[in-house]
């Protein structure tokens, strides 16, 4: 298809960039590290989602060169932030499938001088069910290196708590769902207090996705959830601009 010519040109052209969100310690409301979100604009098509262009790269084999591409963007420009901050990378399914991923992943650390234990993966409950014996496999690799690999999007889709005993994960990202309705409705209120007092007993940090408005953090911080995402503390933005954002924020 049309996309997919065009896409396969960008990522040998190296034309798809990084954007990176922030994640903020809800208690202190400081920035402790950044989600890396895959940006791409053709000369033709305009700007293309990642909802669109990701599922393509997929399912037409350029996820992995254009993971590649992304993550060494990312770590390029990481290496301008203070070194305590995290970069957080999202890894599709097929890449839980592929072995080489970890190799691929270390490579380019190593290339780039970006320290492992810097370096957070986020995998969805998706990604691991096609072949958990090959993810599994995957994550220890990474986590023996020092990579904290976090579960994403958790409470969508086809969840199974069962996960949580089968892999060891570093941190859990509370779903943006639960996150939109905490202060209309009990149930989600209750699912969340629920799922901060699991990652609390196996050792996890919570994550609460989309944090929108100040009341939404507020209750959040009050039920300990460690960290959180969303508009509220800033919206995807370039690497430039991201630099500009530290610098007010110190
Ligand atoms: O902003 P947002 O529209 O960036 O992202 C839409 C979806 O695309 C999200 O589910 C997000 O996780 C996914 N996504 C964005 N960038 C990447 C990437 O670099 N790799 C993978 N696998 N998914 C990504
Ligand atoms: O699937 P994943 O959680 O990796 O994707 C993150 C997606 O959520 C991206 O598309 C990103 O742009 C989007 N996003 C981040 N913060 C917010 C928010 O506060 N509200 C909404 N609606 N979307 C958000
Ligand atoms: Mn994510
Ligand atoms: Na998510």
């Amino acid at each position: 298809t049309r996309i997919e010519q065009a896409l396969r040109r960008a990522v040998a052209a190296g034309e798809v960039e990084p954007h990176f969100q922030p994640i903020i310690d809800l208690k202190m409301r400081q920035i402790r590290g950044f989600e890396t979100l895959a940006r791409w604009s053709d000369p033709d098509l305009g700007p293309v989602s990642p909802a669109v262009f990701i599922p393509i790269a997929e399912e037409r084999g350029i996820i992995g060169p254009l993971a590649q591409l992304v993550l060494r963007k990312a770590t390029e420009a990481a290496r301008a932030w203070p070194d305590d901050l995290f970069l957080s990378f999202n890894l599709s399914p097929s890449q839980l499938v592929d072995q080489n991923t970890g190799l691929h992943i270390l490579t380019i650390l190593d290339r780039t001088g970006f320290d492992p234990r810097r370096l957070e993966i986020e995998i969805t409950e998706t990604g691991l069910m096609s072949d958990p014996c090959s993810a599994a496999k995957i994550i220890e690799d990474l986590r023996r290196c020092g990579i904290r690999v976090a579960l994403d999007d958790f409470g969508t889709g086809l969840s199974s708590l069962g996960r949580l005993r089968e892999f060891h994960f570093d941190k859990l990202k509370i779903d943006r769902s639960f996150v939109s309705s905490i202060l209309e409705d009990r149930p989600s209120e209750h699912i969340i207090r629920a799922i901060l007092a699991m990652c609390d007993g196996l050792g996890m940090e919570a994550v609460a996705e989309g944090i929108e408005e100040e009341g939404q953090a507020e209750r959040l911080t009050q039920f300990g959830c460690w960290g959180g995402q969303g508009y509220l503390f800033g919206r995807p933005a370039c690497a430039q601009t991201t630099i500009g954002l530290l610098r007010d924020s110190l």
